[in-house]
């Protein structure tokens, strides 16, 4: 009876993991005063997840156009989510200031359709 229960849920996990597709994993680094890579391609309606390291000091990133933002703190992974809702191409930028560069720490996002 135990075990049978057991199955059953090991099984609905399985479908479920299968139903929802893996989302796509995106690495930026921040560095003064720049972020690797700075343009990002993505396709309108197919959230993204963003892995934010910096290789040096603490870093902002904001995108306001898809209102997230986070601290980049070294020696962390920052996890956002971005839901690409709208086409177009987007700035996001360090909202932490870091030094004489910071003002053009930024990079693009364009969405397709
Ligand atoms: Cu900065």
């Amino acid at each position: 009876m135990a075990l049978s229960g057991l199955l059953l849920g090991a099984a609905t996990i399985g479908l479920r993991a299968a139903a929802q597709p893996q989302e796509q994993v995106i690495k930026v680094l921040a560095r003064r005063f720049t972020y690797t890579p700075n343009k990002l391609t993505l396709k309108k309606g197919v959230p993204v997840i963003l892995e934010l390291t910096t290789a040096d000091v603490l870093m902002g990133f904001n995108a306001p156009d898809f209102g997230v933002r986070a601290d980049i703190i070294p020696g962390q992974v920052a996890r956002v989510r971005l839901v690409p809702d709208k086409v177009g191409t987007f700035t996001f930028f360090c909202d932490i200031f870091c030094g004489s560069g910071h003002e053009t720490m930024n990079g693009t996002i364009t969405v397709a359709a």
